[in-house]
């Protein structure tokens, strides 16, 4: 078939249609990005929003994918600096995409121990300097003709679309008996509930299982110390879902003490700090003291080193992150809890 000619109006119209291509498929990763972070840090109520969000935003980045790849291939007819860097962009957001949905389908483990959630997040998160270079090297700024009626149906358009692929996903799920149907508010898979054999040990960034003493082991909590039985004979419970950002939570039964039990009168302290013998230190708003507790034990037998040993930080409705394992002092702390980074730098 005969090309049509290149008439000036025909490339006009090919060229608005690229640049609308181009913003939208910035405001839908912009917001992937942002709506991926947030469900990282929601553990409570937002979760739900936050996650389908994300998936709607996810899923209308391959809403777009067949109107990008005409730009693409007009791009890549001219010889261009930094071709390299944009197809590598490409290769990047498509990777996240492929595990975001792989992870969500129930994919634990994808090649040589990485997981889908671990090269979804990667992924996207290596992406982000190469899609600001991009905006920086291929400009479009949005103008005002952009916001028309028409313009305005388009994004509804894009919305619904990807609504509606979103919901096909889950329906597939659903369908095919995949253990994606089961996850957890935050997207999670359940790992583990009531058996913390089976659960995974994890760290945040870098930290390792250190090799702790127990008899020799003590806690300090304010200017009292206390050793593991001293804290275990406190006897307070609470059934908590650990939920891990890796993307697998478990239920447990935990014991040990709670934290407006250990600690005292807070003065003008603004915060609670509870810290790990090997540094990792999270800051809690100070009414989080009736429910924080810290455990010695899981479904009724001591932790284990990997899982927190002597004792670890029970936080009912926060993400994993905030579990704080191996437990070497909590203090009431003059800075207020939002003075930390929102994820811990290691
Ligand atoms: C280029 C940016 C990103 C894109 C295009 C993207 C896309 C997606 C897609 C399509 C899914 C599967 C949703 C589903 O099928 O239900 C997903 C899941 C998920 N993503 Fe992302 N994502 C991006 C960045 C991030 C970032 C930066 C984070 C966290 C820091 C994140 C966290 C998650 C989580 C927790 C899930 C599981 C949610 C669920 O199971 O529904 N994502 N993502
Ligand atoms: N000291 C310390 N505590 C920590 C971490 C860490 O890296 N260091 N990782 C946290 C994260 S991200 C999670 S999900 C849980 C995992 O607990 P588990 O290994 O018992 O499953 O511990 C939390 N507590
Ligand atoms: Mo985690």
């Amino acid at each position: 078939m005969a090309r049509a000619a290149l008439t000036p109006r025909r490339t006009g119209r090919l060229h608005a249609a690229g640049r609308r291509t181009n913003l939208a498929l910035l405001a839908v990763l912009s917001a992937a990005l942002l709506t991926g972070t947030l469900a990282f840090a929601t553990g409570g109520a937002w979760a739900r929003p936050v996650v389908v969000a994300h998936g709607i935003a996810g899923v209308a980045v391959a809403v777009l994918a067949p109107w990008k790849a005409v730009v693409v291939r007009r791009g890549l007819r001219r010889a261009r600096a930094g071709r390299a860097a944009s197809l590598a962009l490409a290769a990047l957001v498509v990777a996240a995409l492929a595990a975001g949905v792989a992870h969500a389908a129930g994919v634990r483990f994808l090649v040589a121990g990485v997981t889908a959630m671990q090269l979804h997040v990667g992924a996207a998160l290596l992406a982000v300097p190469l899609a600001a270079w991009h905006v920086v090297a291929r400009p479009a700024r949005p103008g005002r003709t952009d916001w028309s009626r028409r313009n305005a149906l388009r994004a509804g358009g894009l919305a619904g679309a990807a609504a509606v692929g979103w919901l096909a996903t889950e329906g597939a799920f659903a369908a095919s008996g995949a253990s994606g149907a089961g996850r957890r508010a935050t997207g999670s898979h359940e790992t583990g509930s009531g058996d913390p054999a089976a659960m995974p040990v994890t760290q945040w960034l870098f930290d390792t299982v250190p090799d702790i003493d127990v008899p020799s082991w003590r806690l300090r909590v304010g200017d009292r110390i206390l050793d593991a039985a001293a804290l275990a004979a406190y006897g307070d419970r609470v059934r908590a879902t650990l939920d891990c950002t890796g993307g697998w939570y478990a239920t447990q039964d935990w014991t040990g003490a709670r934290l407006d039990r250990l600690l005292g009168d807070p003065g003008d302290a603004r915060s609670i700090a509870v810290r790990s013998v090997t540094g990792y230190t999270r800051l809690f708003p100070l009414r989080d003291r009736t429910r924080l507790l810290v455990a010695t034990a899981v479904a009724g037998a001591p932790l284990s080193p990997g899982h927190g040993s002597p004792a670890r930080l029970v936080a009912p409705g926060r993400r994993g992150f905030w579990w704080v394992k191996w437990v070497e002092s909590i203090s009431f702390d003059a800075r207020p809890w939002w003075l930390q980074p929102p994820f811990p730098p290691r």
